[in-house]
């Protein structure tokens, strides 16, 4: 199965839209009723103060030290954050606050360089590479309140600096910069992950595929919407790839995770990056960690940027639970799959829900 060469449907830039002053938003935008905001958690549980909760925050100093108790209650509290959320923000991760400002001033300014010299980066489904407004190609779908832009990093093979924005000034070398500092990032995580899992500390890496991992960026561009209560600025999802790394608006909310039946809004610490886990950790852990469904809520008052790294496998390895953490207790849950196999379902029909990684399950 390939993707086609083309959308759809012309493409409608959200941002032109929000900047054109309409009152009511186009239908195309407005989401069946169950699927609408509740934008604090006092509408679904009146009980529950809003902004009592929030994900867990873990400061990740001492899982570079040589303080060993400190090591293990980092690891112990990151443990429990993937088994009970799948969502966690790092404060001092190792990646310089400066450049995650620079980085996100330098995505501002491109999303307020005028369209013409945007739209030289427009995007086709083949690659989604450049700048979009949809994702998937399913015609007459309900789209999401926002603009993107995604590029890669990794494998070096895909790095094309030509698709990357020129515009503003030295933003490759910064884009360049961070994508670098992420990598180390993840590949620390990476480890405390598979210690935390009982494996050896290069297991997650090796089944990515060792240095031949993949590594892209999106930056979600979340203009203001006039009706914030119908529209959503990402529909709920899963992440496909193996984890996120999301440096959120330094000053809007929207980001929200599923809890139960609840959607819990994520109040970000200063300078903290937010980590979830996508299907193929799940895949990889056999589902002792999940990765949890997020949405994107939109507002009328601020537009909001997001940046999404996305640290993936190697594009063509099969991905299947790690065999010592299969039992006859708990036997393999997921079929070996690609992960080029696996995200075609979402560049082709958009983000919805669990519903891949829950397709993928063995028959039992
Ligand atoms: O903008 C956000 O806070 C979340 C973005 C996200 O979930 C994604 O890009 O997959």
């Amino acid at each position: 199965m390939n993707c086609p060469q083309d959308w759809p449907e012309p493409i409608v830039r959200v941002q032109s839209l929000s900047e054109s002053g309409l009152e009511a938003i186009p239908d195309r935008y407005i989401k069946p009723p169950t699927d609408r905001p509740t934008t604090s958690l006092k509408e679904s549980d009146p009980s529950i103060e809003d902004g009592a909760i929030n994900i867990p925050i873990i400061d990740l100093e001492g899982l570079y030290g040589d303080d060993h108790d400190r090591r293990n209650s980092v690891l112990r509290q990151i443990s429990e954050a993937c088994r009970d959320w799948g969502f966690f923000q790092v404060v001092k991760h190792g990646v310089s606050p400066e450049l995650m400002d620079r980085s996100r001033e330098v995505w501002r300014g491109f999303f307020h360089l005028p369209m013409e010299l945007k739209q030289a980066y427009a995007n086709s489904p083949k690659t989604y590479e450049g700048y979009g407004s949809r994702l998937g190609i399913v015609k007459g779908a309900i789209l999401d309140w926002s603009d993107y832009y995604y590029l890669h990093y990794l494998p070096l093979s895909l790095k094309d600096l030509n698709k990357w924005p020129a515009l503003p000034q030295n933003s490759r070398e910064v884009i360049d910069e961070y994508g670098k500092e992420v990598v180390k990032f993840c590949g620390r995580l990476m480890k405390a992950l598979s210690i935390n899992l009982g494996l050896e500390e290069d297991y997650l890496q090796n089944a990515f595929g060792g240095e031949n991992i993949g590594a892209c960026l999106r930056v979600n561009f979340y203009p203001k919407c006039p009706q914030p209560d119908l529209a959503l600025g990402l529909s709920s999802h899963s992440d496909p790839g193996g984890m996120t790394i999301l440096l959120p608006d330094d000053h809007v909310a929207g980001l929200q995770v599923r809890k139960g039946d609840r959607w819990i809004t994520v109040k970000p610490a200063p300078h903290a990056f937010i980590v979830n886990i996508g299907d193929q950790i799940q895949v990889l852990s056999n589902a002792i960690y999940k990765s949890v469904e997020h949405r994107v809520i939109v507002n009328s008052a601020k537009e909001r940027l997001s940046l999404a790294f996305f640290y993936n496998p190697k594009s063509d390895i099969p991905i299947e639970p790690a065999k010592e953490l299969v039992t006859s207790d708990r036997p393999a849950l997921y079929q070996p799959m690609t992960f080029d196999e696996y995200r075609l379902f979402i560049r082709l029909r958009g983000p919805r829900g669990k519903s891949q990684v829950e397709s993928l399950k063995s028959p039992r």
